[in-house]
């Protein structure tokens, strides 16, 4: 395979030019682990083998579970974070992963739209197709009110046109079944050794529930590692159109916190639509939470409620059925009243 290496280290350097300072490393990395290409944040204009060796040598624990990921499917994107270093991986066609590496006090958020926007355009150049390495500046910082009426405008229009993907995020106590439940959703399956992860792990989910007449779709974002939860705490919550509160119905301080959690995601994300998930109905002599007392929660807080276990999968598909139907009901029909 050819790929034209001039245009991919064009590209690098006009990503590198988006991010700005904070950028550490940028590298493209194939299948197999191999560094395709790879660009300092520093101001040298090539990056010799000595430093993508460091470089990939930093990259490549995390690479490993990327590449698995990457071939069971879920993968889109994922960031990690290490003590000195903040990580974006994400997927650029079936060939390559793009790899960010900012430094540990950089914000992910604003470097995202930039590392999806590369991610395309490297897949194209791996694809043989004509792409130009041009990265745009994607937000402006002045009249900020205008822009976010623009996005919602944007909003609306893409969830018509099916492209427009929401971002779900989940609330509750540790332990709970939280990650469980993504992977039951999105993959269908109960891993019962599921090792907690440190970052967030990103995953795109259509919904094509055909009785709701329109699809929705998911980038779910599952936080790991309850440490590294307050650092990342606010950018993790804030944006998000779709959540799920979840407890564990065998744990009744998990019912209790509740709700702080709506209050501190209400709080990040005022325009969220959540619904309340009573998890772990399996352990049915563990009960400790009774069904009406999430029926009372859930009325008290304003949502719908459902019970599920993520280890049977029981009521999995219907407990995202329903916050898809939220979606659809907020940002289609308002838009064709
Ligand atoms: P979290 O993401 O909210 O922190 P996890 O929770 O999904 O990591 O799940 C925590 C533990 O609960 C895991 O057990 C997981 O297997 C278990 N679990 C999750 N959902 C269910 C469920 O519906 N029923 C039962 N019986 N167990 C569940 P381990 O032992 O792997 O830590
Ligand atoms: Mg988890």
């Amino acid at each position: 395979m050819s790929i034209d290496t001039k245009k991919l280290q064009a590209l690098l350097q006009w990503y590198k030019q988006s991010v700005g300072e904070n950028l550490v490393a940028t590298l493209v990395v194939n299948r197999e682990g191999l560094v395709i290409d790879a660009l300092t944040g520093s101001e040298e204009e090539s990056v010799d083998e000595e430093i993508i060796g460091g470089v990939s040598a930093l990259v490549e624990p995390v690479l490993t579970r990327i590449t698995k990921e990457f071939s069971s499917g879920s993968f889109g994107t994922g960031t990690f974070d290490t003590e000195e270093y903040r990580f974006i991986f994400c997927e650029a066609g079936p060939e390559a992963v793009f790899v960010t590496i900012l430094k540990a006090i950089a914000g992910v958020d604003p470097v995202f739209p930039y590392a999806y926007l590369a991610a395309e355009k490297i897949a194209r150049i791996f694809d043989g197709r004509t792409v130009s390495p041009v990265i745009p500046k994607l937000i402006a910082n002045d009249n900020v009110k205008s822009i976010e009426r623009k996005i919602e405008k944007l909003q609306k229009l893409k969830v018509k046109s099916e492209e427009y993907a929401f971002k779900l995020i989940l609330g509750g106590d540790g332990a709970v079944g939280k990650t469980s439940l993504v992977h039951r959703f999105v993959e269908n399956s109960f891993a019962k050794d599921y090792k907690s992860t440190i970052g967030t792990s990103i995953m795109k989910k259509e919904c094509n529930f055909k009785e709701l007449g329109s699809n929705v779709r998911f980038i779910i974002w599952d936080l790991a590692g309850q440490s590294q939860f307050k650092r990342v705490r606010k950018s993790y919550l804030a944006n998000a159109e779709a959540g799920i509160l979840v407890y564990d119905v065998t744990n009744h301080q998990s019912y209790d916190n509740i709700g702080n959690w709506h209050d501190e995601i209400i709080n990040a994300s005022p325009n969220i639509s959540l619904i309340l998930v009573g998890n772990k109905i399996d352990l049915k002599d563990e009960r400790d939470v009774k069904l009406q007392e999430g029926n009372k929660l859930a009325e008290k807080l304003g949502l719908s409620y459902i019970e599920t276990s993520a280890k049977t999968g029981e009521n999995i598909n219907d407990a995202f059925k329903m916050l898809a139907l939220l979606m659809i009901k907020k940002y289609v029909i308002t838009e064709e009243v």
